[in-house]
């Protein structure tokens, strides 16, 4: 008897942890999928979430960019002239948007947040 209860309190908890799980992802719009063979870069508290990101070169790819908080970002790279390679479009969030980023050649890129130049890393581009 007191073990059948146990059990059912269980069950709900569990089946109430379930619940939680799925709001959470539907909260706020469907989760951003992960470009395939793309990168991910996350902004907030005016930062970027990494210094570093690794893309694959020599062809175009995707870069999912999210933007967690109000204050408008974007991620722009620059070639070693300073000339940027490409630049993304700004927006304020919570948002995000998926760069179409064309081929780069093999390298180090600088990039930043054309809003906050402060923000910045670096594009390793790997074949
Ligand atoms: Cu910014």
């Amino acid at each position: 008897m007191t073990q059948s209860i146990v059990r059912r309190a269980i069950l709900l908890v569990a089946s109430g942890v379930l619940i939680a799980c799925t709001s959470a992802t539907g909260a706020g719009g469907s989760p951003p999928p992960a470009p395939s063979g793309g990168a991910v870069i996350t902004a907030q508290g005016i930062a970027f979430d990494r210094q570093q990101l690794e893309v694959p070169a020599g062809r175009p790819f995707q870069l999912l960019f999210e933007n967690r908080e109000g204050a408008p970002h974007n991620v722009t790279i620059f070639d070693d002239a300073g000339q940027p390679l490409f630049v993304g479009e700004i927006f304020g969030g919570p948002a995000s948007r998926t760069y179409d980023v064309p081929a780069i050649p093999a390298g180090a890129y600088r990039f930043r947040c054309d809003v906050h130049p402060d923000m910045a890393g670096t594009v390793v581009a790997k074949t």
